[in-house]
């Protein structure tokens, strides 16, 4: 291409014999380990250990990813594409090797070659740390929608915080309860990423704003801290796109500016600056409750700051006017905790480029989308006015400045409608008066989407709807998410994937890459070849599980019965309670019955794995029940064999790669209306699990796909709930009398069954009392659909045909679709729209 840099210097033959494209054959991959070996890692073949030998795989994969990247960032810096970033604080990513392998399409390779220097892959898989950048769904739909990113060739970066420590490690301490460990995640070396001392950015803290002319300010003083890039390659799948996840790590700057300190900023400034490095050193454990500390502001601040400044960087190279920013850049913000990045923005574009108010207001609104994940009231994020004030003075500034013409125009539409006003004000009032970070990611985004139809439509009737009245309904839109099946199908499972291939006489590339193609197998339910096979995949999962839980645990599980598992972060509204109340229930019955009874019930194994935030008493007392109701049912000579529950520690990423494979039937069981889609849903479903759940989130459209004969589903319907909590409220009726059934259970607990039962006290209160999460409404339901749960068992043929119709008709839920969601609904609606990039690397 024209005007291209002169690269390279010197003789252009020298550099080319130099340059290594991707190494494919065995031969190749086999030297470029023992080169890591001897030189990376520069440790002697004759004592490397499984880990080292992990090791030196990564890099060699490692060298193959970075060829591909740097290509593939050649390619769109030269042709000028519009880029999108992905802004989020969580990037649930797991474990990169396997991925890796897969996506470059080297597993066989990779498996000769290390079987060839004596070491088996599968265990060099099993050496890597998961990368928990995350506490649950957000952060893994972010990980997901980056694997699709790279695999549709679509010019998407990430952008997080690259955290020291990542969520941390889970421990069941000897009377059940929840202790929490450290994740040095990074304690060694971390192959799959590459620091780039070159790319940083000094960010600001504190300090002051003078108002210099119009709207125009300066801001100075304060702390500086300085933002260093880790980047992460994201291979496409069957392609050799690689896209870029760009972490930022804080580190100390030296000095501070000292004249403008009076002597109280001084005291602080040192302490801040000794105290940089702790602004990326922790990821919060908080799923969907901000705490208001200080610190998390920060992170919040440094990681747009940085991001910001990258971003604008690389547009500037492009030498376009700024005024055409929003036609080369479009930023997702993943929920609000990246919305000071609205008037991070604005700052750079008033203060620094001097771009007039307005126009800047108008780049802003034309390059931000938002992301919704969450209706309930305690996750709306709120930051106090004299902290933001103190912190980010400038940007209080430019939020009040905001505020002040938003507000007139609202005036303007609805005059005199001073509760509108209130309700939709940047500002809550109060003490102290506190920053609506909703209000701001909507009116500063050129569109919003929640993330299931139901969701989108709550965020449209509830939290939105002054929004809704003032923009019209275009601006809010849906997004239903989605799963990587790469992952979540090929990865987790292979003899499915397998299977899969095999009866659709495709190759694998097919189905992954266009997951509707899954329908095909509809063609062969009623094979019954096809479905022993089918059946014959589940119980090798089965015992694959089976035979985690054993090395773990010490516990034998009976493979052939059914397994029920739950797994997500512990909290009320996803009412865990009700499911080991429910088991509680099933146990208190099969004691009841005689062994002759007992023999003719359908054995089940029930799982759980879930973290609790570190704070969330209610969610900690969950798990201390569920464990040891574990200890006593597993314990019972009598009903042993046909239930038993465990409780599987630190559940993560990899955990569920090995669990959702292994499910018949998994739990979704939220109160309806607050659970804002779910992912494992979709995931158990692709693996031909069963789902039982209410009528919540993503589960509606699971049964819209596979009909609502193929789902089980119990309890109160969303509009149903505001009047049961009312009537709670305001009309309660004891336990005994509402739910005789769920009043037995929790006599149990409390009479001390499952161990001391004052302390549950408070959890049990929770159901006795005002019962927020409606447990007594649902739980005869609940138990209803568990019986139809066990009676469809029963005919296993049936069950078969189930669990194939289902992981047929998941094609929707391929984050593939979900990420083509985005990019037309937003990214392209500028005219460099990304999806005509397809391109050839030339090595
Ligand atoms: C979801 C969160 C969340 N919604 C605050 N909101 C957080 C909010 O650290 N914080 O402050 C962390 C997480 N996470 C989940 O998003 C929803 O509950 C799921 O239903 C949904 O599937 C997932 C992805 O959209």
């Amino acid at each position: 291409e024209k005007g291209q840099e002169k690269w390279p210097r010197g003789d252009e033959k020298v550099w080319k014999a130099g340059l290594r494209g991707v190494h494919r054959d065995v031969p190749a991959i086999t030297k470029s380990v023992v080169h890591h070996v001897q030189t990376s890692l520069a440790r002697q073949p004759y004592n490397i250990d499984d880990f080292g030998a992990y090791q030196a795989a990564a890099l060699s994969v490692r060298d193959n990813l970075i060829v591909n990247w740097n290509n593939t960032q050649l390619h769109h810096n030269r042709k000028g594409n519009k880029r999108a970033y992905y802004l989020s604080l969580e990037f649930l990513m797991g474990r990169t090797f396997d991925n890796a392998l897969l996506n470059l399409d080297l597993k066989p390779q990779y498996d000769d070659g290390m079987s060839l220097l004596g070491f088996n892959l599968e265990d060099l898989i099993d050496q890597e740390r998961d990368a928990g950048l995350g506490n649950g769904g957000l952060g893994r739909l972010a990980a997901c929608y980056l694997d699709s990113s790279a695999s549709m060739e679509l010019p998407v970066w990430g952008y997080g915080l690259r955290y020291q420590y990542g969520i941390f490690q889970q421990l069941i301490g000897p009377d059940g309860s929840q202790l929490e460990a450290p994740d040095p995640w990074l304690q060694n070396d971390n192959p799959w990423e590459l620091p780039r001392a070159d790319v940083k950015y000094e960010v600001r803290f504190y300090g002051h704003s003078e108002r210099i002319e119009g709207m125009k300010a300066l801001w100075s003083g304060g702390q500086e801290v300085v933002a260093v890039a880790y980047d992460v390659m994201i291979p496409g799948y069957d392609t050799k796109n690689t896209n870029n996840l760009r972490l930022w790590e804080s580190k100390p700057k030296r000095g501070f500016d000292l004249n403008s300190f009076n002597a109280g900023d001084y005291e602080r400034a040192v302490e801040a600056s000794n105290s940089a490095a702790a602004i990326t050193s922790v990821l919060y454990p908080n799923d969907h409750t901000t705490f208001g500390k200080e610190l998390r502001l920060k992170q919040q601040y440094f990681w747009t700051a940085a991001s910001l400044a990258d971003i604008m960087r690389r547009f500037k190279n492009m030498e376009k006017s700024i005024l055409e920013f929003p036609d080369y850049v479009s930023i997702q913000l993943n929920d609000t905790h990246p919305t000071l990045a609205i008037p991070e923005l604005m700052r750079i574009l008033v203060d620094e480029e001097e771009v007039p108010w307005d126009q800047a207001w108008d780049i802003i609104t034309r390059t931000f989308f938002f992301t919704n994940h969450t209706v309930l009231p305690e996750a709306l994020e709120k930051w106090s006015v004299p902290l933001m004030q103190h912190l980010l003075p400038r940007h209080m500034q430019i939020i009040f400045d905001i505020n002040l013409i938003f507000l007139q125009a609202v005036e303007k539409k609805f005059p005199g409608d001073r509760d509108k006003l209130a309700r939709m004000s940047l500002i809550e009032e109060g003490y102290p008066q506190q920053v609506r970070m909703a209000n701001l990611a909507c009116i500063g985004s050129h569109k919003v989407n929640g993330v299931a139809e139901l969701h989108s439509e709550l965020v449209r009737a509830t939290i939105m709807k002054d929004f809704v009245d003032f923009y019209g309904v275009s601006k809010f839109f849906n997004v239903t998410n989605g799963i990587t099946p790469r992952r979540w199908l090929d990865q987790c499972n292979p003899g499915l994937s397998r299977l899969i291939s095999e009866t659709l006489k495709l190759p694998k590339a097919a189905f992954l890459k266009d997951l509707y193609q899954l329908e095909g197998l509809l063609k062969h339910i009623d094979d019954p070849k096809f479905q022993t096979m089918w059946a014959a995949v589940k119980q090798t999962n089965k015992e694959r599980l089976a035979h985690y839980v054993e090395v773990t645990t010490g516990h034998r599980i009976n493979t052939k019965a059914m397994f029920d598992i739950q797994i997500k972060r512990i909290h009320e509204y996803k009412r865990q309670t009700l499911n080991i109340f429910g088991v509680i229930h099933r146990y208190l019955a099969l004691k009841a019955m005689t062994s002759a009874q007992r023999k003719k019930v359908n054995p089940k194994v029930v799982f759980f794995g879930g973290k609790a935030a570190p704070g969330y008493y209610i969610a900690k007392l969950t798990i201390k029940l569920v464990v040891n109701v574990a200890r006593i049912v597993n314990a019972d000579p009598e009903t042993k064999d046909i239930l038993s529950l465990f409780f599987l520690p630190d559940y993560s990423v990899s955990l569920a790669e090995i669990l959702i494979p292994a499910s018949d039937i998994s739990q979704h069981i939220s109160t309806a209306g607050t659970e804002a889609s779910g992912t494992s849903n979709m995931k158990f479903c692709l693996n031909g699990g069963l789902l039982l759940g209410t009528v919540d989130g993503a589960n509606i459209e699971i049964a819209e796909e596979v009909g609502e004969q193929n789902v089980f589903f119990f309890g109160h319907l969303t509009p149903a709930v505001e009047d049961l909590r009312y009537q709670h409220m305001y009309h309660p009726v004891p336990l005994e009398k509402k739910c005789p059934g769920l009043a037995r259970v929790v006599n149990e607990v409390a009479a001390g069954r499952f161990g001391d039962g004052n302390a549950y006290e408070p959890l049990l209160n929770t159901v006795r009392k005002n019962d927020y999460y409606l447990l007594t409404e649902d739980f005869d339901s609940y138990l209803q659909a568990l019986k139809l749960v066990d009676e469809a068992y029963q005919d296993r043929t049936e069950w078969i045909k189930k669990s194939i119709r289902t992981t047929a008709k998941m094609g929707k839920f391929s984050s593939d679709r979900a990420i083509q969601d985005y990019a037309q609904e937003c990214w392209s609606c500028s005219l460099k729209v990304l999806q005509d990039i397809k391109w050839i690397v030339q090595i």
